[in-house]
């Protein structure tokens, strides 16, 4: 989005806006409907300020940091008292700061969950004590959709098929084998399960193109530096070639370019790469011919989080699923779009 966002009833009408034109087609409501004010029996005084508790992921990469910047500087926009903690992608330290925030007796806990599995249990102690639960950015995949009230976010399956399709146009004319290597996100979460699930569904009726290599980089720069180092390693003992990265996010892309040039490579030329989230370092690395393709994946959700916990304390319903808008950008595209990107 790229909205100045001003102070009173614009902004509620910029708001509601910006999350119908995010449902736009798109969001699907689910089953479980909101009716209860802030999920307890007592609405909440007008001049009380919302407290919500958010609990990130960590700081790994130039999205995250983006991310954290938008739901901070949106709070205070909305007049809304954050308590942030970051979990250092570790699972259980945010398990830790969601009980601290039942315990502290937040109006709305948001998180975006590190990885997709084992929420359950204080899920259920969320809503044992009324506190509304919004998921950000990550899914769970808690059975009991009942858990949480909204998950706004983008769809990683699309992003992988995105990847995919831009690959299949690009090499259909070439003969012979298409090797790719890939570097996936942090294991166990939903955007590296989902841009793999995706990108393979895409590509797995043409038999001439291969994952070869598939390793996490944990979604960080010095990770994906490192696993490409041991790629790079590993072909030449194979005496393979490696056609094409698959990167699932900025940093790690970023991470392997360093290690492709410290290797004499020429990263975008000798080796294709796709890359995913859409950070100002990476179109410019697009634009120095570095990158061939990236997927574009929208971190400033901040303003659409604080109106969903606006509405929410408000007992208004919300979408069980709000999605996020988002484009491919081709590398011929990096040298005008450059100028245009917020994070
Ligand atoms: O792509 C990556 C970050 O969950 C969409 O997490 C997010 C991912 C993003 O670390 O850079």
């Amino acid at each position: 989005m790229k909205m100045k966002w001003k102070s009173g009833a614009a902004v509620l009408m910029m708001a509601s806006m910006l999350l119908t034109a995010a449902c736009g087609g798109n969001a699907t409501t689910g089953g479980a409907k909101d009716t209860a004010a802030k999920g307890g029996d007592t609405p909440k005084p007008a001049d009380k300020k919302i407290v919500l508790g958010f609990a990130q992921v960590g700081a790994e990469s130039g999205w995250r940091t983006a991310n954290t910047k938008s739901i901070q500087d949106s709070a205070k926009e909305a007049g809304i008292e954050l308590k942030f903690s970051d979990a250092q992608q570790k699972q259980e330290n945010q398990i830790k700061a969601i009980r601290s925030y039942i315990a502290q007796k937040v109006d709305v806990i948001a998180f975006s969950p590190v990885v997709e599995s084992g929420w359950d249990t204080v899920l259920k102690e969320a809503k044992d004590a009324n506190i509304p639960v919004v998921l950000t950015d990550r899914a769970v995949d808690s059975k009991d959709t009942s858990l949480y009230r909204t998950f706004l976010g983008s769809d990683f399956v699309e992003e992988g098929r995105n990847a995919g399709k831009w690959l299949l146009e690009k090499v259909k004319d070439q003969k012979g084998p298409v090797n790719i290597v890939e570097l996936q996100g942090t294991t166990g979460s939903a955007p590296a399960i989902d841009r793999k699930k995706g990108f393979e569904e895409v590509i797995k009726d043409n038999a001439n193109l291969k994952i070869v290599k598939s390793q996490t980089g944990d979604f960080t720069r010095a990770k994906g530096k490192e696993v490409m180092e041991a790629f790079i390693k590993s072909a030449k003992a194979e005496n393979t070639k490696m056609d094409v990265l698959y990167a699932h996010n900025d940093d790690m892309a970023l991470g392997a370019i360093q290690a492709l040039e410290e290797a004499g490579m020429k990263p975008g030329k000798d080796i294709l790469i796709i890359s995913m989230d859409g950070t100002k370092d990476a179109f410019q690395a697009m634009k120095d011919g570095k990158i061939n393709v990236i997927i574009e994946c929208n971190p400033l959700m901040g303003p659409q989080v604080m109106q969903i916990v606006k509405d929410i304390v408000a007992g208004k319903e919300v979408p069980k699923r709000i999605l996020t808008k988002e484009g491919v950008f081709p590398q011929e595209t990096a040298a005008k779009e450059l100028p245009n990107r917020q994070y």
